[in-house]
């Protein structure tokens, strides 16, 4: 069964332009040994077409620049965050809010509130900066989602569903009361931005209650989330976006949502629970740590923009269009034989790295030496997604080695146009045909958290 999305014209028009830079070879060979082979570390102006991130990349829309000219500015009670709670009930349905300044702000205080020492969190694959925050707090997390979501070429529509056999065999093994909460990705951003189906989403709830678990939805690109529960899920094809992702987040007793993501902000996040002690206790964390419970770290107009944009993304021909600029880009590069995560998923287009380089072991880093070597061919600056930002075990110290080993090409809302995507695909076509000459990467430098950002390579 296909649930290719036709490729689709933009639904809007360009009014402002950001220049590009274009390069030699010689100069992004400097560049990328300058950056010590990781590509975070490049200057932006040193890149064509920038595929890093889809977080705080996005193109706003005139609605939400117009809506920056109105951020009230005050300390307390700034009428923005009474619009963004006004606009955050009726997109999630939660009762009570708390800003942050970006994701990782929220994720501090849930998992501030809700783990206790030596607790377990399970969760449908980690996410890098969740399950730091999990584990600063002394929780251990435990990956359940189902199996086909390590294997890059099984195509089930929904291979971020949590296995609900690992869920329940966990609850037996360790005792619901040493379980801090089930957090549930949707989409599922390691395992190439993969959804999770209505249908899992509603038993989760069900097993986790049954058990006084907590449920906790990363609602960060929950949208995309809706939109594919739309298009692939009986039952759900004549709901809107809006409906679905009430119905989502109904199973669940709370969330975490990076703003910068489905909503085209730049900044900002919050925290969301239904639970009033739960709120209380946020509330009196984002005070230390973020700002007032009415900014949580984020400028009145920031709040402005990313309740603008929270309503427009839940329009089913916004996501539609998002959809369908990542598979335009997924199907060039599939028609030509480039080894791809699949399906394609919601905010990028993920490149298995090891079928890419079968020459060079993961131990060598061979996502992100993939990553670097598409830069210096191309300019185009994509992301690694396997053992560097996997990290290490706390206890044994060990390198986690994850089954998937990916370079992501991130798709920025409604900044690139369709003839990017054809530079970009055509380019690691051109790599893919010269991929005996790819070599690994020694780690030089390795900070102790979250060390994809920062770490430093050399060539072998
Ligand atoms: O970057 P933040 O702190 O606003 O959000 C953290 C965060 C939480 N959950 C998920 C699923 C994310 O994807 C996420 C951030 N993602 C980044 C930065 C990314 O490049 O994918």
């Amino acid at each position: 069964m296909s649930f290719t999305i036709p490729p689709m014209a933009e639904p809007y028009k360009i009014k402002m332009v950001e220049p590009v830079k274009i390069t030699t070879r010689e100069f992004r060979e400097n560049a990328a040994k300058e950056a010590g082979y990781n590509t975070f570390l490049l200057r932006s102006e040193d890149v064509y077409i920038d595929l890093l991130t889809d977080s705080g990349t996005n193109a706003m829309s005139e609605y939400q620049w117009a809506g920056i000219m109105l951020g009230d500015e005050a300390y307390a009670g700034s009428k923005n965050y009474y619009f963004l709670e006004s606009a955050m009930k009726e997109c999630f349905g939660y009762k009570h809010l708390v800003p942050a300044h970006q994701g990782r702000g929220a994720e501090h205080l849930v998992s501030k509130a809700l783990i206790k020492q030596g607790q377990w969190v399970p969760g449908n694959m980690y996410f890098t900066t969740t399950r730091q925050h999990q584990e600063l707090q002394g929780g251990h997390f435990v990956d359940v989602i189902v199996d086909a979501a390590h294997d890059p070429n099984n195509e089930d529509p929904f291979k971020g569903n949590v296995d609900l056999v690992k869920f329940e065999k966990l609850i037996k093994e360790k005792g619901a009361e040493n379980i801090a909460y089930i957090t549930i990705g949707v989409t599922v951003n390691l395992a190439g931005g993969q959804p999770v189906s209505m249908q899992n989403l509603r038993e989760v709830g069900e097993l986790a209650h049954k058990n006084n678990i907590k449920v906790i939805l990363d609602a960060t690109r929950a949208m995309e989330n809706a939109y594919y529960i739309k298009t692939r899920e009986k039952g759900y094809e004549n709901k809107s976006v809006k409906e679905i992702l009430r119905e989502m987040c109904s199973y669940t007793d709370g969330a975490t949502c990076s703003g910068k993501k489905d909503f085209h902000t730049n900044i900002g996040g919050f925290a969301a629970c239904n639970d009033d002690d739960f709120a209380q206790n946020m509330r009196s964390n984002v005070v230390v740590y973020e700002g007032l419970q009415t900014y949580g770290g984020m400028a009145g107009r920031d709040m402005e923009a990313m309740a603008r944009g929270m309503l427009e993304a839940c329009e089913d021909h916004v996501m539609k269009h998002r959809i369908a600029q990542s598979e335009y880009l997924w199907n060039k590069l599939d028609k030509a034989g480039v080894p791809l995560v699949r399906p394609c998923g919601g905010h990028g287009v993920f490149v298995d790295a090891k079928a890419f380089y079968p020459q060079v072991p993961q131990e060598q880093y061979t996502a992100q030496a993939l990553a670097i070597d598409i830069y210096i061919h191309s300019g185009v600056r994509s992301m690694e997604r396997g053992i560097v930002s996997a990290g290490r075990d706390q206890e044994t110290g060990k390198e986690h080695k994850p089954k998937l080993e990916t370079v992501r090409l991130t798709i920025p809302r409604r900044v690139y146009t369709q003839s990017h995507f054809d530079v970009v695909a055509d380019s690691i076509i051109d790599l893919y045909q010269q991929r005996d000459k790819g070599r690994g990467l020694k780690m030089v430098y390795e900070p102790k958290a979250l060390r994809f950002f920062q770490a430093r390579f050399e060539k072998l």
